[in-house]
């Protein structure tokens, strides 16, 4: 076809440019926004922390969370128990294929910041360093909002 082989050197062309663009800048860590936490409910009771995690430009997963106000934290998904009622469980990673938007929400996937004994007041905020298992760290600000 004619048509097409007078194309063809346009088209490789672009694809190079766009190999290039995408190999260049090196890899793009995931994007964090929107991150809150939500005072205890009671005494020795741990404090939520919610927010949406961008993938970068690879397949990674949140494996840990450390807080500078809690004595740990931890991830945990929401789901329905046998019961009919909802509980929750620790899970070890939440994955975050590139760049997919995941949210952790309440009622969905949130953290868990046990020992949050220092936490600021509502309107301020607490730091939360996510780390993903690319071995990149992200830190960011937390504001603290009544439920
Ligand atoms: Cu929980």
């Amino acid at each position: 076809m004619r048509l097409s082989r007078a194309f063809s050197p346009t088209v490789l062309l672009i694809l190079s440019i766009g190999l290039l663009a995408a190999c260049s800048g090196g890899s793009k860590a995931p994007t964090i926004s929107d991150a809150w936490v939500r005072p205890p409910m009671g005494a020795d009771l741990p404090a939520a922390g919610y927010l949406t995690i961008v993938g970068g430009d690879t397949d990674d997963a949140l494996i840990a969370v450390t807080s500078p106000v809690a004595a740990s934290v931890e991830i945990h998904e929401t789901m329905a128990a046998e019961s009919g009622m909802t509980g929750m469980a620790p899970v070890d990673r939440i994955d975050v294929a590139a760049g997919a938007t995941v949210v952790l929400e309440p009622g969905g996937y949130h953290l868990m910041l046990m020992g949050a004994t220092d936490l600021p007041a509502v309107g301020d905020t607490v730091e939360l360093t996510l780390s993903f298992e690319s071995g990149g760290d992200v830190v960011v600000k937390a504001e603290v909002r009544a439920g």
